[in-house]
């Protein structure tokens, strides 16, 4: 009970390869750009992989057969941590294992059959890849947005290096979970910030993306409107700012809390009794992990300081605290305590025995400090609040912050969440920072013209220390200045693989160009990406990345858009039958090679597409495998029989005859389930439900079965061929190889994936007939069909003339008719 899918497949992968069916063209006239995420090489191509390229492949097989150029590239994220690690694992240098890794990977790629344009292929550790990358670093170091800075960062005790704040996932590191520490470092890092408004206001043009990215992506970049306040030490007269968005309960301002970090205590002068107090928490608190001070999130703890700050507006003096829960890199680093109205300011307060002012009386309630249980947050009326008594909160925010810009005490101020990107790693295997440190003239980029600044190969030690790798390479670090022409080093960083994988989806529109990253020409013909398939998981990271990387290319010129995808859509997990993410690690890794070894590459992609929606989990059982072959076999056997019985021959039929009187024949119903077939295929994979695609051809096949008997032999003839095709043309985004095959045996010359996708007949797919049951006193007495949607009088005449429903009514008198449209109607007689 199988088709002989192994000669089948070989046989179409070789012949579409040969006829380059896929390749794009430079000059698309009607384009389309399917991109899917490109890979890590840090392990197998697993089945995860598999169901994300073939799910891309459904839209660019059906996109191609609709008419369009297409563009479905493919490459490897090669450099960077991932690689690098599954490299020291194995004790592999990093490049033999990624080349290797790369070979075997598209080497099992190739078996799936996916479109993929193999000629657009980049590997992002080739130099002529990331010579580009090195030269994108220097244009956004010319425009300052590429600089170094001394700052606290995150570190991976693990990795041995650097990570950015979009990389470290709830106190732990993105690639190894380890806690991640903090240390004052000199980075280089990628101003993105200056991007943060644009980043932000351009999510509302993104309506093709998921909703939840954007709410990640607006989260992230976190905007937040609100006033500077200077406050100031009593005793030194020290400026201590504020930044808040409730100004309109500075009234009820109890105390200050300075972060243990935050500079500005070191003009704060410590009375001398409290001096080893504070000096011990400081330290403690910098010793911690983000982990362990934000999972103190019940325990809200500080030390106070023996100073008082002044509070400008009321003149009042409150105590100055130094607490873990103020962060030191939001903001001013500073807090002003609002324990009334502020819930962490509450708990904090109520574990020192602060007071506690009430200034914001919620409508038809009176707060009283002591009764409080825990803080209003809410709008309200002010009160204890001076001159602004009586004002409802938000306008009371407007007038103070007036107040405070006129009497120069402060300003408006918009504060973002984001933090610049710090880039440079701590590792070998990455794209070298083209930058030259020289001692006279500082630091300088390489000339372009002597681009790419070559990792060093051979026998280097790799392994991460915690210092750069590359700075015991002789050869590398030692250069000359490009400015003086003295001695200098090159710097001995390497960036980030996400900086790498930024700017790939422009090089696919121009893989092999030596003189230019990319030409603006090519790119612009392609740009934007029509679908972006990947995971979720780099919500916050790459897909914020990557939109920072377009919009600065546009501002230099070399894009005319400013948002690289018009659709995104994230993809499901495949997960074993437990639920358990695969690895190869775990051993519960399912590799697609053996699948479609068993079982041939067309019934693994159907089962696959067949096992859940594509944009929610898999649990992988292996169990779909039966029905997708029955369901191909099926399909195979019956185009067999029919291709030989009836003489399917496309030479010898004529599709109009079928199209103009289908409504008089016997086949009627088949082909009206034929329509609503392709009406709903079609529907399915534009939002790439694909599994309820699958199930309405596997019906529409039973429909046949019912009903193929009743069709006379005369009219088989003439309308099997004409199912056949469209069923086929139906399957090929699917299942490729099987639907070529079939195309081919019924005379086809050219690929199915040029014919031209089917399009619905309108009046087809209306089920345009309904059965009306005619009751009389409550009795069902008749039935007949009308055309749907008949209006009463029309329905009330036929059955009245019925002779079933004269029977009853005839020496009667009818007292009333009641109609239930397309189904019921009702009549009373007396
Ligand atoms: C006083 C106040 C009273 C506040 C009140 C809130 C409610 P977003 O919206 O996230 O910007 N804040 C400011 N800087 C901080 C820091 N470095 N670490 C911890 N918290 C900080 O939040 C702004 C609010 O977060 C600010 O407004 C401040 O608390 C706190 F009834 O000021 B608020
Ligand atoms: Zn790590
Ligand atoms: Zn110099």
């Amino acid at each position: 009970m199988n088709y002989p899918f192994k000669e089948i497949e070989e046989k179409w992968q070789k012949k579409w390869e040969e006829s380059k069916l896929y390749k794009a063209s430079d000059d698309p006239l009607k384009k389309f750009y399917m991109l899917v995420m490109f890979a890590y090489t840090s392990g197998d191509i697993h089945i995860g992989h598999f169901r994300n390229y073939i799910i891309g492949d459904v839209i660019a097989r059906y996109k191609m057969m609709q008419g369009y150029d297409l563009l479905y590239p493919f490459g490897w994220d090669a450099f960077g941590l991932p690689a690098e690690e599954a490299a020291i694992k194995r004790g592999e240098n990093p490049e033999k294992w990624t080349l290797k890794n790369i070979e075997n990977s598209r080497a099992t790629l190739k078996k799936t059959g996916v479109s993929f344009d193999w000629d657009r292929e980049v590997l992002t550790c080739m130099p002529d890849y990331y010579k580009w990358t090195q030269w994108i670093f220097i244009q956004l170091f010319k425009k300052k947005l590429a600089y170094r800075s001394k700052s606290l960062v995150n570190w991976c005790p693990h990795c041995n290096t650097v990570l950015a704040n979009e990389q470290v996932i709830q106190g732990e590191c993105w690639r190894c979970h380890s806690e991640v520490t903090k240390k004052e470092l000199e980075q280089w890092f990628f101003k993105i910030t200056a991007y943060a408004e644009r980043l932000l206001n351009d999510l509302d043009k993104l309506s093709g993306w998921p909703e939840n990215v954007k709410i990640m992506q607006r989260n992230w970049i976190g905007k937040s409107q609100g006033v500077e306040i200077d406050f100031k030490v009593e005793k030194t007269g020290e400026k201590l700012s504020v930044f808040t968005t409730r100004p309109d309960t500075i009234y009820g301002v109890t105390f200050m809390a300075i972060a243990p970090e935050n500079e500005l205590l070191r003009n704060v002068k410590i009375e001398p009794q409290y001096k080893k107090t504070v000096d011990d928490y400081i330290n403690k608190a910098l010793q911690k992990t983000d982990i362990e001070r934000s999972s103190l999130a019940g325990e809200k703890d500080g030390v106070f300081t023996g100073q008082y700050a002044i509070n400008p507006l009321s003149g009042e003096k409150v105590q100055l605290w130094v607490a873990e829960y103020v962060v030191a890199t939001y903001g001013t680093g500073v807090v002003m305590g609002v324990p009334g109205h502020d819930q962490r300011d509450f708990e904090f307060a109520k574990k020192y025995n602060i007071p506690i002012k009430v200034v914001i009386q919620p409508e038809g309630e009176t707060l009283s400090p002591e009764t409080m249980e825990k803080a209003y947050e809410g709008p309200g009326t002010m009160v204890n609040s001076n001159i602004f008594n009586e004002l409802w909160s938000s306008d009371g925010i407007e007038k103070i912050d007036d107040y405070i810009e006129e009497k120069n005490l402060g300003k408006r101020k918009t504060n973002f969440k984001l933090r610049d990107w710090l880039i440079s790693r701590q590792r070998y295997w990455g794209a070298p920072i083209p930058m030259i440190h020289c001692k006279k003239c500082g630091v300088l980029p390489v000339p372009e013209s002597d681009l790419p600044v070559l990792l060093p190969k051979g026998d280097i030690d790799f392994i991460p220390k915690g210092r750069s790798p590359l700075s015991d390479v002789k050869e590398f670090i030692e250069t000359t200045c490009p400015e003086c022409k003295g001695k200098a080093e090159r710097d001995p960083d390497t960036m980030d693989t996400f900086v790498c994988s930024s700017w790939y989806l422009f090089r696919y529109t121009d893989a092999h160009n030596d003189n230019e990253p990319f030409s603006r020409e090519k790119a612009n013909k392609w740009m934007p990406v029509d679908k972006y398939i990947g995971g979720i998981e780099h919500a916050t990271g790459h897909l914020l990345y990557f939109r920072f990387f377009t919009k600065f290319l546009h501002d230099i010129g070399w894009l005319n858009v400013e948002e690289p995808a018009i659709e995104l859509f994230n993809h499901g997990w495949v997960l074993d039958q437990y639920g358990e993410v695969m690895s190869k690690s775990k051993g519960n890794a399912v590799s697609p090679l053996d699948l479609m070894e068993q079982n041939g590459v067309d019934v693994s992609r159907i089962a696959v597409y067949f096992a859940a929606p594509s944009g929610k989990e898999v649990l992988w059982t292996g169990e779909g495998i039966t029905g997708a072959r029955r369901f191909l076999t099926r399909i195979y056997d019956f185009a067999k029989v029919c291709i030989d019985t009836y003489e399917v021959d496309i030479n010898k039929y004529s599709k109009s005859d079928i199209l103009s009187d289908w409504n008089t024949k016997t086949y009627k119903s088949v082909y009206r389930k034929l329509h609503q077939t392709i009406k709903k295929v079609t529907g399915d994979i534009e939002s790439l439900d694909l599994n309820t695609a699958i199930a309405s051809m596997m019906e529409l096949l039973n429909t046949l079965d019912e009903q193929l008997y009743v069709i006379p032999e005369t009219e088989r003839y003439e309308f099997l061929p004409y199912f056949i095709e469209k069923t086929t043309q139906l399957l090929a985004p699917f299942a490729p190889h099987l639907a070529e095959e079939i195309w081919q045996e019924m005379g086809h010359k050219e690929s199915i994936f040029k014919s031209e996708w089917p399009e619905y007949d309108k009046k087809a797919v209306i089920e345009d007939e309904v059965t009306i049951a005619v009751q009389i006193n409550g009795k069902l007495r008749a039935t007949f069909n009308v055309p749907m949607n008949s209006d009463q009088k029309a329905v009330e005449t036929i059955a009245l003339s019925d002779m079933k429903v004269q029977a009853y009514t005839k020496d009667k008198k009818i007292v009333k008719i009641i109609y239930v449209p397309n189904k019921i109607l009702n009549i009373v007689v007396k």
